[in-house]
């Protein structure tokens, strides 16, 4: 199903080297309409929710303690097949293979600590709870 809202964070590294507003500038720039948005820090209960697919891999508790080390920005975004459009946007989780023009090529340091989430399946109802969207 071809969604057209997707999910984004804006992870704490973005927010600490001062990144957010390029962000937002390039996912609007992109033609994302931002139609809910929310700064906020995750404890570690809910970052470990969030990554939960993620639970037996040897990178968990980095993550974990990565995504709750400063604020976030949650934002749903909204354009026509939003999932696969803001993938593409984004680029690849490893910034060394994401390609000219994504944020992650722009933004990310690492694999670990690489700018921006986006959602690679419509996870709307779960996160209306989640973020209080
Ligand atoms: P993505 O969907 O691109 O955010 O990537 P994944 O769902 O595969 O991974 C989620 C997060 O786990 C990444 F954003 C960062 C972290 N991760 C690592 O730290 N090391 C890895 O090798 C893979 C992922």
């Amino acid at each position: 199903m071809n969604s057209n809202r997707t999910f984004t964070m804006l992870k704490p590294d973005s927010i600490e080297q001062g990144n957010m507003l390029p962000i937002l500038n390039m996912i609007e720039n992109a033609g994302f309409k931002i139609i809910a948005l929310k700064y906020k820090r995750m404890n570690r209960e809910e970052a470990e929710s969030f990554y939960s697919v993620h639970s037996d891999k040897p990178f968990f508790s980095d993550l974990v303690t990565f995504m709750t080390r400063g604020p976030i920005i949650a934002a749903a975004l909204e354009k026509d097949n939003a999932v696969e459009e803001f993938r593409k946007l984004i680029g690849s989780t490893d910034p060394l293979e994401a390609l000219e023009g994504t944020i992650r090529k722009k933004f990310a340091k690492s694999k670990g600590e690489n700018a921006v989430h986006g959602s690679d399946s419509n996870e709307n109802a779960a996160l209306r709870n989640r973020f209080s969207f």
